[in-house]
């Protein structure tokens, strides 16, 4: 009775200590195999007296179960260790697989177009969708009879001040133009919401991309020179681009742009309307507190479904909202 607890506590001491699986087994057998030591304890029990047989089969019995239950416990402990990888793991480490999904096309399209602006010096800027009248509209130059008004045009909002869902992203321009002093050179993508009736080139919402550069001496020229140098970026080197004469009311001179290039020649047409652009009208510089006889800019504004099209031969505008993998992945 007196060898089985300091046999145990020995027993117990060399699993704990044993570094790995083999040495765990091996100890095992120093301890519980044919000539093990506890084995031989166990051997004992038959030469001692009958009436001490019972307490001490009872001890060692338990000391056994005990040892049995520190062995597997120490076993899966080392089986755990082993699975693990030898060198710590940098979590951080970019995975192997190619990454999943990819960009819509209109993220795309406004990606290239803001690259090509930035070349040239512009930043991003960013503003609310839901707006009021005097920055989409009277700060514009938008008088109040305007049809762009009528609410058979413009999702007009409930709540305070008449909210409604700006129908382009000039009131972006706006609202810097308030905060910053000149000079500005701006591009504003966006999405923009008008009452259009869904057909296959018209649609509720689309996005825009506009653009403001405002600086002493600014000419249609640069204008003129910008345009050519984005849409050769995005749409190919062999772009041509003429201006003609149109009305916005918040520019003036005002131009529609039309473009030219192998893919309009094939459609069988010459020119093709694309984009809308003009000298800012003074009295918007009145507007957001800019002397008009001291700064003069330009403003740009074109649809990015419309050049998405273009570019990639798209003809029905729908396909860009539906969400459809036959359509995305071609991208
Ligand atoms: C400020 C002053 C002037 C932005 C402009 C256009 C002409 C234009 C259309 C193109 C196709 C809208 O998406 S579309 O339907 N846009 O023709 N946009 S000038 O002029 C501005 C903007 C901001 C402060």
């Amino acid at each position: 009775m007196d060898d089985i607890a300091p046999l145990k506590a020995a027993a117990l001491a060399d699993f704990a200590a044993a570094p790995t699986l083999a040495a765990l087994e091996q100890a095992k057998g120093a301890y519980l195999g044919a000539q093990g030591r506890f084995t031989a304890l166990m051997k004992q029990l038959g030469t001692l007296p009958k009436e001490q047989k019972p307490a001490a089969g009872k001890a060692i019995n338990e000391a056994k179960a005990e040892l049995e239950a520190a062995l597997a416990a120490r076993r899966s402990e080392l089986e755990l260790q082993a699975a693990l990888p030898k060198e710590p793991t940098d979590f951080t480490l970019p995975g192997r697989r190619r990454p999943l999904g990819r960009l819509h096309p209109l993220t795309q399209v406004t990606e290239d177009i803001v690259r090509s602006f930035r070349k040239l010096g512009f930043v991003v800027a960013d503003g609310p969708e839901v707006e009021d009248d005097y920055h989409c509209f009277d700060a514009l130059n938008t008088p109040a009879d305007h049809p762009a008004r009528d609410t058979q045009d413009t999702f007009y909002l409930e709540g305070q001040g008449r909210p409604l869902l700006r129908t382009h992203t000039s009131s972006v321009q706006i609202r810097v133009m308030e905060k910053m002093p000149p000079p500005i050179r701006i591009v504003v993508p966006g999405r923009v919401y008008r009452r259009d009736n869904a057909d296959a080139t018209h649609n509720p919402t689309f996005h825009q991309i506009e653009g403001l550069y405002v600086d002493r001496g600014v000419t249609v020229g640069d204008l003129k020179g910008t345009v050519e140098f984005v849409f050769r970026e995005v749409l190919g080197e062999d772009v041509k681009i003429r201006f003609r004469p149109h009305y916005f009311s918040y520019t003036e001179p005002s131009f529609e742009i039309d473009f030219s290039n192998a893919l309009v020649k094939r459609m069988g047409k010459d020119w093709l309307e694309i984009a809308g652009c003009g000298m800012v009208h003074p009295q918007v510089f009145e507007n957001v507190g800019y002397d008009p006889e001291e700064w003069t800019g330009w403003a740009f504004g074109f649809g990015i479904e419309r050049i998405a099209m273009l570019r990639y031969g798209i003809t029905d505008i729908r396909l860009f909202y539906e969400n459809d993998l036959r359509f995305l992945r071609q991208f």
